[in-house]
C-alpha cells in the first residue's frame, strides 16, 4: 500500500477521500487553492499546500501545480477525484510520466472512454448493447448521412464523439432538418473539443438513465455492484440518485451487469468505472463509461457494504480485489439528495457564508459534507456543497427516513436547494418510483409555467 496519497480535488470529495485514507493508514496530501484556504479537510489535513488562485484552471486545473505539489511533498499516487483532471488521459499520463501512480484507470482506457465514437466501437466489440446508429463517425456525404438516418429511423440524435455528458448533441426529427444539424453539430464540436467527428444515434424518447458500477483489477478481476437510477436531472446535472432502480427486474441487472465485468475484463480495464446506459421499454442501450468515482458512489456502497474509494486506492496499489462477483450482496434502498448552494426553485447560485449549520441523523442516515457553522461557500466552483444519503430496508423506509433527514438539516445564510428535494420526496410519481429523465424539467415546468 501506498504510505501517501495527494488528493487533487476539493470539497466533499476531497474530505471523503481523506477519509478512506485515513481507513488504509495512508497519509493524504491536500491541495487547496486561495479559495480554499479554510476548508474542513485542508485544517483536518496531515500536509497540505496551496496550488494556486481561486480560479480552477490556475489550481484544480493546472498540471504543474499538483504534479509539483505530489513532487514538494513526496506522494507515491495521486487520486484525481471527480470532475477537474480526473478524465483527462493527459493528465493521467503525465502523473505515471512522472512517477506517480494514477488512482484510476490506464491513460489508454480514459483515452478510448473520452472518445464517445471510440467508447461505443470498443463496447459493441465487447458485448454491451448499444443504442443503434451510425457505425462509427459520421461521413461528409449528405447523401451518405441521409442513407443512414433513414436506415436508423427519425427522430436521431447527432453528438460529438469528444462531447459526453450533454454537451455537443442535436436531435433531429425530419430529413429536412438532417444535413444542416450535422453540419452545425459537427463546427461547434471542432471549437468545443478541437475535434469535429460526430456520430448518429436512434434518439430514445423517454428513456430512464441507469448506470452500472463496476470495480476492476490488474489481474482481470472485475465485479459490478449493481445499478444507480440517476434519471432525476436538470440541464444533465443529476438532483437525486438511487439504488437499486425501482421496477428494474433483478435478472434483467444481472444480465447487463454481467456484460459489464465481461468488458472490463476485455479491454483490461482496471479501478472503479460506470457504465451509462439508457433504459426504455425494457431494454439497455449503453451510451456512454465514466473512468472517474462518482459524486453518486455513495448510494451503492450502502446497499453493497463496499467502499469504493478504499477500493480505488487498493487496486491503484497493485492489490486484487478483495472480494469475488459471489461475494456482493445488495441489501435495501439507498437514496442521495444533492445539496447545492442555489435557490431552490430559480437555480440562482448562492455562495456565502453558512451562519448555521445542523447535520441530519438517525439510521441508515449518511452525510457527506465539508461545509461546517461559518464556512463560506466560494463563488468559483460547483454550486454542491454536499449530499444526504439514506438507506432503508426498503424505498418506502429510505423515502420516509429522506424526508425527516432533510427536515432536521438546517443551512442558513445561504439558500440551498433543500425545498425542492422536500416537495420531491413527497411527489406521487417519484413515490411510485421509474420517472423518466424528463420528469424533473417538465414537473417544475408545472409548477412555474413562466420559467
Ligand atoms: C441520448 C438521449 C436519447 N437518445 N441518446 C445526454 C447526456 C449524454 N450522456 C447522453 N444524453 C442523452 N443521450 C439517445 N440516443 C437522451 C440523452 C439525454 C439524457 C441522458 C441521460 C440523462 C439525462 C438526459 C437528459 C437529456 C438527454
Amino acid at each position: 500500500m501506498f504510505k501517501k496519497i495527494l488528493v487533487a480535488n476539493r470539497g466533499e470529495i476531497a474530505l471523503r477521500i481523506q477519509r478512506a485514507c485515513r481507513e488504509l493508514g495512508v497519509k493524504a496530501v491536500m491541495v487547496y487553492s486561495e479559495a480554499d484556504r479554510d476548508a474542513k479537510y485542508v485544517k483536518l489535513a496531515d500536509e497540505a499546500v496551496c496550488i494556486g488562485p481561486a480560479p480552477s484552471p490556475l489550481s484544480y486545473l493546472s498540471m504543474p501545480a499538483i504534479i509539483s505539489a505530489a513532487e514538494v511533498t513526496d506522494a507515491e499516487a495521486i487520486h484525481p477525484g471527480y470532475g477537474f483532471l480526473s478524465e483527462n488521459a493527459d493528465f493521467a499520463e503525465r502523473v505515471e510520466k512522472s512517477g506517480f501512480q494514477f488512482i484510476g484507470p490506464s491513460p489508454e482506457s480514459i483515452r478510448i472512454m473520452g472518445d464517445k465514437v471510440s467508447a461505443k466501437q470498443a463496447m459493441i466489440k465487447a458485448g454491451v448493447p448499444c443504442v443503434p446508429g451510425s457505425d462509427g463517425e459520421l461521413p461528409d456525404d449528405p447523401v451518405q448521412i441521409r442513407r443512414i438516418a433513414k436506415a436508423v429511423g427519425y427522430p436521431v440524435i447527432i453528438k460529438a464523439a469528444g462531447g459526453g455528458g450533454g454537451r455537443g448533441m442535436r436531435v433531429v426529427h425530419t430529413e429536412a432538418a438532417l444535413v444542416n444539424a450535422v453540419q452545425m453539430t459537427k463546427a461547434e464540436a471542432a471549437a468545443a473539443f478541437g475535434n469535429p467527428a460526430v456520430y448518429m444515434e436512434k434518439y430514445l424518447q423517454n428513456p430512464r438513465h441507469i448506470e452500472i458500477q463496476v470495480l476492476a483489477d490488474k489481474f482481470k478481476n472485475a465485479v459490478y455492484l449493481g445499478e444507480r437510477d440517476c434519471s432525476m436531472q436538470r440541464r444533465h446535472q443529476k438532483v437525486i440518485e438511487e439504488a437499486p432502480a425501482p421496477g428494474i427486474p433483478r435478472r434483467l441487472i444481472e444480465r447487463i451487469g454481467e456484460r459489464c465485468v465481461a468488458a472490463c475484463k476485455k479491454i483490461g480495464y482496471r479501478g472503479a468505472g460506470t457504465f451509462e446506459f439508457l433504459f426504455e421499454n425494457g431494454e439497455f442501450y449503453f451510451i456512454e463509461m465514466n473512468t472517474r468515482v462518482q459524486v453518486e458512489h455513495p448510494v451503492t456502497e450502502m446497499i453493497s457494504g463496499v467502499d469504493i474509494v478504499k477500493t480505488q486506492i487498493m487496486v491503484a496499489a497493485d492489490e486484487k480485489l478483495p472480494f469475488t462477483q459471489r461475494q456482493i450482496e445488495l441489501r435495501g434502498h439507498a437514496i442521495e439528495c444533492r445539496i447545492n448552494a442555489e435557490d431552490a426553485y430559480k437555480f440562482t447560485p448562492s455562495p456565502g457564508r453558512i451562519t448555521t449549520w445542523h447535520a441530519p441523523g438517525g439510521p441508515g442516515v449518511r452525510v457527506d459534507s465539508h461545509i461546517y457553522t461559518n464556512y463560506f461557500v466560494p463563488p468559483n466552483y460547483d454550486s454542491m456543497i454536499g449530499k444526504l444519503i439514506v438507506h432503508g430496508d426498503t424505498r418506502e423506509q429510505a423515502l420516509a427516513r429522506m424526508r425527516t433527514a432533510l427536515l432536521e438539516t438546517v443551512v442558513e445564510g445561504i439558500n440551498t436547494n433543500i425545498p425542492l428535494h422536500k416537495d420531491l420526496m413527497v411527489d406521487a410519481k417519484f413515490m411510485e418510483g421509474g420517472t423518466n429523465i424528463h420528469y424533473l424539467e417538465e414537473w417544475l415546468q408545472l409548477r412555474n409555467p413562466k420559467r
